[in-house]
């Protein structure tokens, strides 16, 4: 049986940049990425998402200004665990971002976001979330390096979207 573990992943946009953070430890090292982490015990996954941002580059983000942008769930061959990842974008937010850490943070230009240097699955969903389409991808990986499969969807409303985020809770 898979067992499912919640993540949350916050990209900042500010006139045609968006924010990514490279990884100076743990899962994903030496990656760029978007913000985020494990939900806690008694958090909703807002409230995660909220307080990763801040951990990891010092941004401040109210619970309203997040918008649900698309889900992701990768498997990892051999692993029992499905990380299911809830993806965030936001444009009105508090402070400039800071290294801290966990990340180094840096502004980059939609045509220069550097892909190689990412999740293999991000050059798949990013032109979704960068055109404004909400998405729900599903990524098997071998290792961490290679994906196996993989599936995604668009949808056009955030209603289509939650059906799949059904325990999204946005308190
Ligand atoms: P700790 O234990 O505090 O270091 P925590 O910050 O809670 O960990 P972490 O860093 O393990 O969690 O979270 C992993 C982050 O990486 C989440 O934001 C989800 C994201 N992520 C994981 N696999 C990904 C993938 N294949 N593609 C992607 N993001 C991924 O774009």
């Amino acid at each position: 049986m898979l067992r499912k573990k919640l993540y949350t992943l916050v990209f900042l946009f500010e006139e045609n940049n968006v924010l990514l953070g490279l990884k100076k430890r743990g899962f994903g090292y030496n990656k760029w990425n978007g913000f985020g982490g494990k939900i806690e015990q008694n958090e909703s996954i807002v409230e995660a998402a909220v307080r990763e941002l801040k951990e990891e580059c010092c941004v401040a983000v109210k619970h309203e200004n997040l918008k649900n942008v698309g889900r992701l769930e990768f498997t990892f061959e051999g692993e029992p665990i499905v990380m299911d990842v809830r993806v965030f974008s936001a444009k009105v937010f508090q402070g400039t971002p800071r290294e801290t850490e966990e990340m180094t943070p840096k502004w980059y230009k939609y045509d220069d976001i550097p892909f190689d240097n990412m999740w293999p699955d991000d050059k798949i969903w990013f032109p979704y979330m960068l055109s404004g389409n909400l998405f729900y991808g599903k990524f098997n990986y071998r290792g961490f390096d290679t994906i196996i499969s993989y599936d995604i969807k668009k949808f056009d409303s955030v209603h289509e979207l939650n059906k799949y985020n059904e325990d999204l809770n946005t308190n």
